[in-house]
């Protein structure tokens, strides 16, 4: 934006084209590089589009304004975000002579910074402005309450058709905003928006923001949910633990500081998992920082100091209490707000703002001691179960040197199932473990042996999230996986030391295959959680069916595919003889359960990995020019937690209620 003012001799006309070419590249640049906005321009990137809007009414919350959201799919997968915050300002720019609210619209950046004094968001994927989604949208529509007056603007692909214009007024007691857009099909890959995706966000905002009400309305599925959680993070942490036994009510600390807003809430259950989340300004800080630092180190220090204090650690008593002893069965939710805040690390996801540190240490430490002065029982409660961890922790180190001398954790000792690759720069480097002996020797002929590695690993793996931790690292085949990956295990587990850039899954396509991945992916998340967040973790997808017309070979990831696949080739014989009939994609169906063969074509649907001969395995599933591997990501931990806690855990009903709802689970997106 051009910063000199208006002299009265025509600048101004010229500001006025000077911006507007300014606009036209910013939209454009937008247009050309989405994926540097918006992530990429997939599901995630399309769900990405109502975050962005959704943030900014929660912004308009953050500033006090704003009760209300609401979020409706329409059935041509375009979306309205309404809220009642105070409606983008219309005025007219002196300088630029548009509305602001045009500016906010299609100037990158420009979107709530004219407001100095607010907790906006800055870094990451989140705040890059309603600008970008207007620039990813084939239309888009803004409706603004304000000073008792409607107006509107609407746009294609950024650009607006008309000047802002007043079209009508209103008599309600409420100001606010009504964005519509259609995302772009030029854009985007996907375009059909998921319910369960959006309203996991909303649901979260809503528990961080219990003043706030969020609905979600889904006019092509017929659904509609609303969220208001008048007890915030409490509600949030009680949700979190809900399949778990809390030993005590959540405890809650809320206070100010140096501008800089904190609001905790955490209890301890009998589980041995931790599930700490932490939040920055509504954004959920994967990789922590030192809003958390500061927490961990108030809560060790005002528990050990009480305990010593009141004489239930004697000062000759062998056991100190360490940080990860208060770990151990810790759900807890950290949300913060802070003015400008730095993110910083691989995702971007972990807070750099030191003075924060102090800022949360002090006032936990102030407030929790407070707190348990007046509640010795819950003191009490806690710190026992602290000085049980202490002392599994002492039995965990035993067992893991007693493993260790059998050097089965070190990567000095590689597993001899283990058939590694020839290069060790881990960049370039990737494991696939492999179910089964079978597969797992397809995958050993198979693989690239230069940079590929194979772990076979044995059936069902220990279910983590119920067995201790010296039971875990007595598992042999866990023993494998942490010496193959290289990077540690517990208090030594550093990320860094992966071996391997990518460590790939590669289950059958069956329900015991997915048991088995849920089972991995378990350990990772509940003990090599950093290589989750960074990204290192992946899924194979090894195709479900093999179609066969004479020499010609066709896979099939999914049944719409293989339809696809059957339509085309019908198509193909169908314009060689005219004549003579062909399958048809009813008859395919019914062929599902294993090998049929129609007029000439062969499908088989593949049970296991261990049907497909090595090349096969290669061309379809482990060839990086040609395979699709999912990226498993961290972006919703609370939702993940959630999984882990109801799929694992010790309460069979939810788990029933659970798998009964998401009959497909073999594509858990965590
Ligand atoms: C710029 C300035 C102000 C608010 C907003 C933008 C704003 C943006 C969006 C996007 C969706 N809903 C929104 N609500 C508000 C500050 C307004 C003022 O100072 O009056």
């Amino acid at each position: 934006m051009a910063k000199e003012k208006v002299n009265g001799n025509g600048n101004a006309q010229k500001e006025y084209t000077a911006s507007s070419i300014n606009v036209l590249k910013g939209l454009e640049a937008v247009r050309k590089r989405p994926a540097m906005y918006i992530g990429d321009v997939g599901l995630r990137g399309l769900h990405h589009l109502i975050n962005e809007v959704v943030d900014n009414s929660i912004d308009e919350a953050l500033a006090g304004y704003n009760d209300r959201v609401i979020v409706t799919i329409h059935k041509d997968q375009s979306v309205s975000v309404e809220d009642r915050g105070r409606g983008i300002p219309v005025d007219i720019h002196p300088v630029e002579k548009k509305s602001a609210l045009e500016i906010v619209l299609t100037v990158l950046h420009a979107g709530g910074k004219f407001d100095k004094d607010s907790y906006k968001v800055s870094g990451g994927l989140h705040g890059v402005g309603v600008s970008v989604v207007n620039a990813l949208s084939e239309w888009c529509k803004v409706e603004v309450k304000r000073d008792g007056k409607i107006y509107f603007q609407e746009y294609h692909q950024g650009v607006p058709k008309a000047p802002v214009k007043q079209i009508g007024t209103y008599k309600s007691d409420h100001t606010g905003t009504k964005v519509t857009f259609k995302p772009d099909r030029e854009i985007f890959k996907a375009t059909k928006f998921n319910f369960e995706t959006v309203a996991e966000r909303m649901r979260e905002l809503a528990y961080l923001n219990k003043e706030v009400t969020m609905t979600l309305k889904d006019e092509e599925e017929g659904l509609e949910e609303s969220y208001r959680f008048k007890g915030g993070l409490i509600d949030f942490v009680k949700y979190l633990d809900e399949n778990r036994s809390p030993i005590h009510k959540p405890i809650y600390i809320e206070g100010e500081r140096e501008n800089t807003p904190v609001e905790i809430a955490f209890e301890y259950s009998d589980s041995y998992s931790e599930n700490v989340h932490s939040y920055v300004n509504n954004i959920n800080t994967i990789e922590g920082g030192t809003h958390l630092v500061g927490f961990r180190t108030a809560l060790t220090r005002t528990f050990n100091n009480y305990a010593y204090k009141n004489g239930l650690i004697k000062e000759n008593n062998k056991i100190t209490l360490s940080g990860d002893d208060f770990k151990e069965g810790l759900t807890a939710v950290i949300s913060i707000k802070v003015m400008e805040p730095q993110f910083e690390g691989q995702t971007k996801t972990k807070l750099g703002n030191g003075e924060v540190k102090s800022v949360v240490e002090m006032l936990v430490g102030e407030k929790l001691s407070e707190f348990l002065e007046e509640n010795a029982p819950v003191a009490k409660k806690i710190i026992d179960k602290c000085m049980r961890a202490a002392e599994a922790r002492e039995a965990a180190r035993k067992a893991r040197e007693l493993v260790r001398r059998k050097n089965a954790l070190d990567s000095m000792h590689l597993p001899g199932k283990l058939a590694d690759c020839s290069i060790n720069d881990p960049e370039h480097c990737e494991v696939y473990i492999v179910e089964g002996d079978s597969a797992g020797g397809s995958a050993k002929q198979g693989r690239d042996r230069r940079f590929q590695a194979i772990l076979p690993i044995k059936g069902k793996i220990l279910n983590v999230e119920k067995a201790k931790i010296n039971k875990v690292l007595e598992n042999q085949e866990i023993q494998a996986m942490i010496s193959a990956i290289g990077a540690g295990i517990g208090e030594e587990f550093d990320p860094a030391k992966s071996r391997y850039g990518k460590i790939i899954l590669m289950t059958d396509a069956d329900v015991d295959g997915s048991h088995i991945r849920t089972l991995l992916l378990t350990f990772f998340y509940r003990h090599m959680k950093d290589l989750i967040a960074e990204g290192k973790i992946y899924i194979a997808q090894p195709p479900l069916y093999k179609i066969k017309k004479g020499k010609e070979e066709f896979y099939a990831f999914d049944d719409e595919e293989r339809d696809k696949i059957l339509k085309r080739i019908k198509a193909d014989v169908k314009g060689k003889k005219e004549e003579e009939e062909t399958v048809g994609t009813e008859e395919a169906a019914a062929s599902a359960e294993g090998t049929t063969q129609t007029k000439g074509i062969l499908i088989s649907r593949y049970k296991g990995l261990g049907e497909m001969n090595p090349e096969q395995l290669w061309s379809t599933t482990m060839n990086p020019e040609t395979r699709t591997v999912l990226q498993v990501n961290l972006e919703s931990a609370a939702a993940a937690d959630k999984i882990f806690e109801t799929l694992m855990g010790d309460a069979v009903e939810p788990r029933r209620e659970f798998i009964e709802k998401h009959a497909k689970y073999a594509n858990l997106d965590i």
